[in-house]
This record gives structure tokens, sequence and C-alpha cells, in this order.
């Protein structure tokens, strides 16, 4: 069967470079006729993104049909003297605006008809490999998450590390790192990433992996876009299990639940029998949010009481855990779930099991985006904060933020699990603390107008600022995934060590920093001629 994952492009026009200027309407003359648009609703739309914070629009938007067309686009961006900028957008999931700009063009990633045709009936590249040891799929970068699940499964595969949302670009989490409950076991996504397809900033497509271009390789996995375009990306695959075994166990003692996950985190190494798919944790500070978006597992049918529950403070946390299975394993489930939940300390009282097809625990947030849809609640301010938080200071930022400065009002999900740094790459360029062992806390917050103070964007946004002054100030040597500072000494701070590699790679990929500005890293050299690389 031929895939709608064939990436192969029967026409590509190539963009010619000459005379650029930054008018929209010369950008039209490009040569790239039907693809760059400044149609208003498109440049409305590329001017906004989930955070709904930041608003910024472009000059023109491009509609790319291959990978030679984006190539096209940087060339001329690279060649014009007057300059321009290029930020692929893939579902502008981001929250501060990292995929918009003002002075260039935004590219279009998701959602445009790329074509899917073969070159004389025999894909470029082949769309499924299924081998004996490893089988991957090649895909487009702008391709969804659910769109490469529902292809493979086809196959009877899928991909093996995840995000808890599955309407996300491929590359849009590529340039973060892209990670659930399942990067205990096999690292974050860009650890499960065989070859990339990318444009870089001099309008070069290139191919890289670890033996290929592999600078280039690594620098583009978790590099915000700065490096180039993924346009392909090779994702690793495994059997798809037909169904999980989803389990929420709570607790009232912090160090009992961290002392659980990290416990789980460990058998990492063991055989699949031994060991849950997944594990995260969330964080319960009232009752109300015990029916948020995320939770609806416990209702109705099954309610919570957390008075009853003895939480001391008013905070539990929810340990979330997973284990897969098929036919072939459907008569060993119940025990080995047994043996391993014998080997944890959580409230008797409270397990809370279902049972439901892979794909749709997979796809789970997404019955809750519909239901925040419904009632009007999706399209709101998003001021979320992500953090890796190193083991060894965990409980104190349970002290110090959950039980401290969140008060009782939260405004969304807060998601805390542990990850083992052995699994991350060091030649990426995502940055994590320095332990083996780190947590991430996701506080996924939605502001609201309701008149309550507490739930307003002003007021969750200062409370961000209060929790990363707070680590700050303990010495927590914290990093922010999905990082957002605006100054580039903070951005030299935030990758630290990494910094001096970050620039090199930067100087060698995008010379003229034309791409991904949104990130706010690097100034393009023709808005600021004055200002000079830093080092
Ligand atoms: C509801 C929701 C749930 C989420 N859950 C998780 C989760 O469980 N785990 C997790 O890790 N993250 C999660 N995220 C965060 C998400 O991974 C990032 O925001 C990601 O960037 C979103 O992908 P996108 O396609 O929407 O990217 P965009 O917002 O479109 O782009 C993000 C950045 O990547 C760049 N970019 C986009 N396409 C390309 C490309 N082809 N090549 C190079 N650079 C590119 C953009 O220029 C921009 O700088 C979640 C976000 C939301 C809104
Ligand atoms: C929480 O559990 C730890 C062991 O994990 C124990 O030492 C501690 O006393 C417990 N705290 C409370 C308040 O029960
Ligand atoms: C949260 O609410 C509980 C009672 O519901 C109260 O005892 C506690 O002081 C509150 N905490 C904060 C920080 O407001
Ligand atoms: C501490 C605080 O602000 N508590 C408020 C949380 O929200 C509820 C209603 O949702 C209010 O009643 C509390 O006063």
């Amino acid at each position: 069967m031929v895939t709608n994952l064939l990436l192969t492009f029967v026409i590509c026009r190539l963009l010619s470079t000459v005379g650029l200027t930054v008018d929209p309407t010369e950008l039209l003359r490009l040569g790239i006729d039907g693809q760059l648009s400044v149609d208003a609703a498109e440049v409305e739309t590329a001017s906004v993104d989930f955070g709904g914070m930041s608003r910024v629009k472009p000059l023109a938007v491009l509609h790319p049909a291959c990978a030679e067309d984006i190539a096209g686009l940087v060339r001329a961006a690279y060649g014009s003297s007057q300059g321009f900028t290029v930020s692929a957008k893939g579902h502008g999931h981001s929250i501060n605006g990292q995929a918009q700009t003002a002075n260039g063009v935004v590219i279009k990633m998701s959602g445009s008809k790329v074509e899917t045709r073969l070159i004389s009936g025999k894909p470029a590249w082949p769309s499924i490999f299924l081998g004996e040891k490893f089988s991957y799929v090649d895909v487009w970068g702008g391709e969804l998450w659910i769109d490469v699940l529902k292809s493979t499964l086809e196959y009877g595969l899928a991909p093996k590390s995840w995000t808890d949302y599955l309407y996300l670009s491929v590359a849009g989490t590529l340039s973060n790192a892209g990670i659930s409950g399942q990067a205990f076991n096999h690292g974050p996504q860009i650890s499960n990433v065989y070859e990339l397809d990318v444009v870089t900033g001099k309008g070069e497509l290139l191919t890289c992996s670890e033996e290929q271009n592999s600078d280039l390789f690594h620098g583009v996995l978790g590099g915000l876009g700065q490096f180039g375009i993924i346009t392909r990306a090779r994702i690793a695959l495994e059997p798809a299990p037909q169904r999980v075994r989803w389990i929420r166990v709570l607790y009232s003692n912090f160090s009992s639940f961290t002392k659980d996950q990290e416990f789980l985190i460990s058998l990492h190494g063991m055989p699949a029998s031994e060991k849950f798919d997944y594990v995260e944790g969330f964080v319960i500070v009232d009752e109300g949010l015990i029916n948020n978006w995320r939770s609806s597992f416990f209702s109705p049918s099954n309610p919570v009481k957390i008075s009853s529950l003895g939480a001391n403070g008013g905070v539990l946390y929810c340990l979330e855990i997973t284990k897969n299975y098929d036919e072939s394993t459907a008569n060993t489930i119940d025990q080995e779930v047994e043996a391993l939940m014998k080997k944890l300390d959580f409230i008797p009282a409270s397990v809370f099991t279902t049972d439901v097809l892979y794909v749709d625990f997979l796809d789970r947030v997404h019955k809750a985006e519909l239901k925040l849809r419904s009632k009007g609640l999706w399209d709101v301010p998003h001021p979320w904060l992500n953090i890796f938080v190193p083991k060894s200071r965990i409980a104190d930022f349970d002290k110090g933020v959950f039980k401290g400065i969140l008060g009782n009002n939260t405004s969304g999900p807060i998601l805390i699990y542990p990850m083992n740094r052995n699994k991350w790459d060091e030649r990426s360029s995502v940055v994590t603390p320095d332990e083996d062992i780190f947590y991430v806390v996701a506080l996924l917050r939605s502001a609201l107008d309701s008149g309550e103070e507490t739930k307003t964007l002003e007021y969750l946004t200062n409370q961000n600022r209060q929790i990363l002054r707070f680590c700050d100030e303990a010495g927590i040597k914290a990093k922010q995934y999905l990082p957002l500072y605006t100054t580039q000494e903070e951005w030299m701070d935030h990758f630290g060590d990494k910094w001096p590699l970050f620039l090199k790679r930067k100087i060698e990929f995008d010379p003229k920093r034309i791409l991904a500005t949104g990130q706010r890293i690097f100034q393009p050299s023709f808005t600021s001629p004055a200002a000079s690389w830093s080092s």
C-alpha cells in the first residue's frame, strides 16, 4: 500500500534570488506563485500561537510543496542584501511566539499540501522500513504525530517515545526534545531519530545522521530551530501494542511518591514484563483540580474525595503508570502488574484502573481538548511553565512551590515525573540538569477573565516568575524546558557549558541569523548590523 507518508515530489519549483527586497509584493515575485501568500487571513493565522500571549505578523506565508521550496526561500533570504527572516511553523503550539517572525516569512509546515506522489512510482526515500533488527518511518517535518501514529499502525508499528498530546508537528517537538512517560525507558523523542533532512540557514538541503553531517544532526535535535528547518525525519518504530492497562494511585507523602517514581524508572534495563511502559505523575493541590481537563479518568464512576485520603496540607500526588499488552501477553498482564504494584507505597484505597486501546491512550489529551473547546476554554492564554529539576532538590521544590508559592489555585494540571539522563544524548542541543535523574515539572495553566484575581494572566505570569526566582535563590539548578528568555546573557546562562558549541553551530549553519528568530536567542544580522557575535 502506498502510504500518505510518502513525501516525494514530482514538481519542485525553485525560487530565484533575483531582485529581492522585503516588500511583500516583491516577495510574491520570487517565482513560486500560488505558494507564497500575503492573504490577510493566512497572515493572521501565522501571527498567533497556542500560548495566545504574543501576536506578530509576518510579511508573507509560504506553503511549501517540497523541501526544495523551503531551500529556495531560505537561499533568497540568505542572498538578499536587505534581508528577511524565515520561521518554520509546525502546529503553532508554542507558548511565547517561538514560531513567529515580523520581518520575514512564516513557512506553514503542517497542513500544507506537500506532494505525496512518487517519482516514477519509486519513492526517493522509503516510507516505512521493516527490518528484522529495527524499523523506521520517514515523515515530513510538518507531519503531526497523530498522523504518524495512524499511518504506522497500519503496519502494526508505532514510534517508541511520545508527547502527551499528538497534535504537534514532528519537527516542532524534535526542536525541543519531546517527552512523556516513555522517556525514562526510550529517552526523549530526539533519542529516537535515525536521520534528518535539514535546510540550513544558507539554504542548503542536507541529509544528516550520526555518521553524516553529524554536527548538524546533533545540533538540530533540541536546537530550537536555530540551525535549520527539518523537512524529513526518520523515526524509530517498534511493534505496536494493542491495549494498555492504565493505572493511577495516590500519595499524600511526597517522599514516598518520588521514591516510587524513582524506583520505577530504575527498572528501565529490565525485561518488558518487569517494568511499566509509562511513568508520569501529577500534583493535586485542591479538590477542584481533580475535575480538571486531564482527570476525567476519576469521574464520574470513580469519585475521589481528597479529604477522605488524609492529605496533609491539602496536597496529593498521583502516580500514573501504564503497561502495554496484546493477545500474546493478555494472560500474564494481571500478574505482572500486581507484582510491580506490590513494591509501591501508595495509599491503599486509592487505586484507579482502566483498560483502553493503545491508540486511545496515546491520544488521551485530545479528548480533553474537545471538551474544553466545547466550553470555549481552549483558545485562552496559556502561561505555561516547564522546568527540569534535579532529583537532589525536588523535595525542596515541593516545599517551596507545591506547598508554598502555588497556594490553592493552580489554574491547570501540574505534571511531575523523573527521567534518566543516560537516555539523553549529550551531543544534542537540549539542556538538562547535571544529575543522573531529573524531574520535569509542567505547570499547564489557562488564564481566565472570571473576575477571580488568581486566575488572571497577570497573576499567573507573576507566579511563574516567582517560581523561577525561588529556584534561583534556593540554588536549585533547574533548567527551563521549552525555554523562554529574552536576553543573550540569560540564554548563555541557560546553555551553560553548551553555549560555545551552540554559538559555533549558529555561525556555521545560520550565519545571518535568519531562522526561528521568535526564540529570541539571536538578532538577525540585518536588523542589528552593529550587534556582533557574543561569545
Ligand atoms: C497541548 C500541548 C501539549 C503538549 N505536550 C507536550 C508533551 O507532552 N511533551 C513535550 O515534550 N512537549 C509538549 N508540548 C510542547 C510542544 O512539544 C512544543 O510546543 C512544540 O514546539 C510544539 O510543536 P509545534 O509543531 O506546534 O511547534 P511550533 O510552535 O509550530 O514551533 C516550535 C518551534 O520549532 C520551530 N520549528 C517548527 N517547525 C520546524 C521545522 N520543520 N524545522 C525546524 N524548526 C521548526 C519553530 O520555528 C519554533 O521555534 C505540548 C504543547 C501543547 C500546546
Ligand atoms: C513519608 O515517607 C517517608 C519514607 O518514604 C518517611 O520517612 C516519612 O516519615 C513519611 N512522612 C510522613 C509525614 O508520613
Ligand atoms: C488551602 O486551603 C486549605 C483549606 O481548604 C487551607 O487550610 C490552606 O491554608 C489553604 N492554603 C493556602 C496556601 O491558601
Ligand atoms: C487561595 C485562593 O486564592 N483561593 C481561591 C481558589 O479558588 C476558589 C474558587 O475557585 C476560591 O474560592 C478561593 O478563594
